[in-house]
């Protein structure tokens, strides 16, 4: 009897602790979910924002018609506040019809205004679009007819008229019909001329009305265009210094434009920050050697979006983190919210796996070992004489300097398992 009882306690004891394993397992589950619900949450103070063409995007492709029905803009931005988002960009023609009468161009960004009200959401950028209707089918600052260069310029000080009355600060112009099918249309350094005296009339147009837009040109090798002037950011970064207001001018890279051109989108971004240009960013995601996919950031190379977000993070850029990117063609708008939901989540995901990785004492013993300062050596900072002399005399032990170890591999498959989440 004795031992049957004590089996029977056994068993009751053993279903109880797994019982209580069980819940156990499942408060610690609640609570990793609570958690990570808060920490991968959208806040206003990541700057967070969507152009009004993305959410707003209805799945029309080369071989295909809409899938989606129209998102007029008061929705959009009700769809943009319920997912989170810190704010809301725009084209001209994204809120306002061209050619729509004043009253009814009034009417239009009133309404627009109190729904970014309602949803507390800001307009930290606005743009304008010279490359939708036909009539800039041969460019817009770049065409050869003065009459549609002229007709270009008049649309983009509209189009920073409505920006300014929106609260927008930064402008962004992206030249999408600047390009060419066959170079018999232009020279190319007249291109480069044209454009130059748009950019230079634009931001007299700024000083002139106090707007204080910072411009962020966009850069994009080709699509809708053969090829498009100014295809990298770095070109821009080239351009930039030769206009009468390079102050005012800055870069607005885009993950998927610079990864067309087969290009590492960090380094590119790296360089304008640097150089104090990184006016704005545009995120998203593209596989390589394909049409422009504007795909939702970090779902295309997890790894590539890992080390853009740990440079932004660790170099304390401070503007709108915006995703130019649309959902799939097979969404609805449920779909669409994921879609955009997903873009911000998968920012604050690898934002939080760049703290780790700086706060990883493998990876941060590996960085130091490489940072190591070798023996003395020669300044080489400034120049001077006497350090080149004593750099000419100096006796460099290459033997020594090749048996210096760089763990790489090692680094990367750390980087790797912290990405996997198995660090
Ligand atoms: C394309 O990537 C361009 C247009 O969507 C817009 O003019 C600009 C703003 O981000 N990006
Ligand atoms: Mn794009
Ligand atoms: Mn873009």
């Amino acid at each position: 009897m004795q031992n049957e009882s004590i089996f029977q306690y056994a068993l009751i004891f053993c279903r109880t602790a797994r019982l209580h394993r069980r819940r156990a397992g499942l408060a610690l589950a609640k609570i990793h979910r609570m958690a990570n619900a808060d920490l991968y949450q959208p806040r206003p103070e990541h700057k967070f924002s969507f152009g009004l063409w993305t959410v707003a995007n209805r799945g029309r492709d080369p071989f295909g018609d809409c899938v989606r029905p129209v998102l007029p803009p008061v929705e959009a931005v009700k769809l943009l506040g319920e997912a989170g988002a810190w704010g809301v960009n725009l084209h001209d023609n994204d809120l306002v019809p061209m050619d729509s009468p004043p009253a009814e161009r009034d009417r239009i960004v009133k309404a627009f205004q109190a729904a970014c009200r309602d949803h507390g959401i800001v307009v930290p950028m606005a743009t304008v679009s010279l490359f939708y209707h036909p009539v800039f089918r041969d460019g817009a600052f770049t065409a050869n007819d003065p009459e549609v260069r002229a007709y270009a310029l008049q649309k983009t000080m509209q189009a920073m008229d409505l920006g300014a009355e929106l609260g927008a600060r930064i402008f962004v112009l992206w030249g999408g019909r600047e390009g060419v099918e066959t170079d018999a249309c232009r020279r190319a350094d007249e291109a480069v001329k044209r454009l130059r005296e748009a950019v230079n009339y634009l931001c007299a147009y700024n000083l002139d009305k106090k707007y204080g837009f910072r411009f962020a040109l966009e850069a994009k090798p080709n699509e809708p265009r053969g090829d498009i002037y100014m295809a990298t950011t770095g070109h821009y970064l080239g351009f930039i210094p030769t206009l009468d207001h390079p102050e005012m001018v800055g870069v607005n890279p885009e993950f998927a434009h610079e990864t067309m051109a087969g290009l590492n989108f960090m380094h590119g971004v790296a360089q304008a920050w640097e150089a104090g240009k990184l006016f704005h960013i545009d995120l998203n995601d593209q596989m390589p050697g394909r049409f422009d996919q504007d795909l939702r950031f970090g779902s295309a190379n997890l790894k590539a979006a890992f080390w853009l977000v740990k440079f932004l993070e660790d170099a304390g850029y401070d503007g709108p983190r915006h995703f130019d990117a649309h959902a799939y063609r097979t969404e609805d708008y449920e779909g669409v919210k994921d879609f955009a939901r997903g873009c911000m989540r998968s920012y604050l995901v690898l934002k939080a796996k760049a703290e780790r990785w700086n706060a990883d004492r493998d990876i941060q013993a590996i960085l130091a070992e490489l940072a190591a300062a070798p023996p003395s050596l020669p300044a080489t900072g400034a120049y001077s004489a006497t350090g080149a002399a004593a750099l000419l005399r100096h006796r460099f032990d290459k033997d020594a300097m090749l048996k210096r170890r760089l763990p790489y591999e090692r680094l990367d498959q750390l980087t790797f398992d912290l990405l996997a989440g198995i660090r």
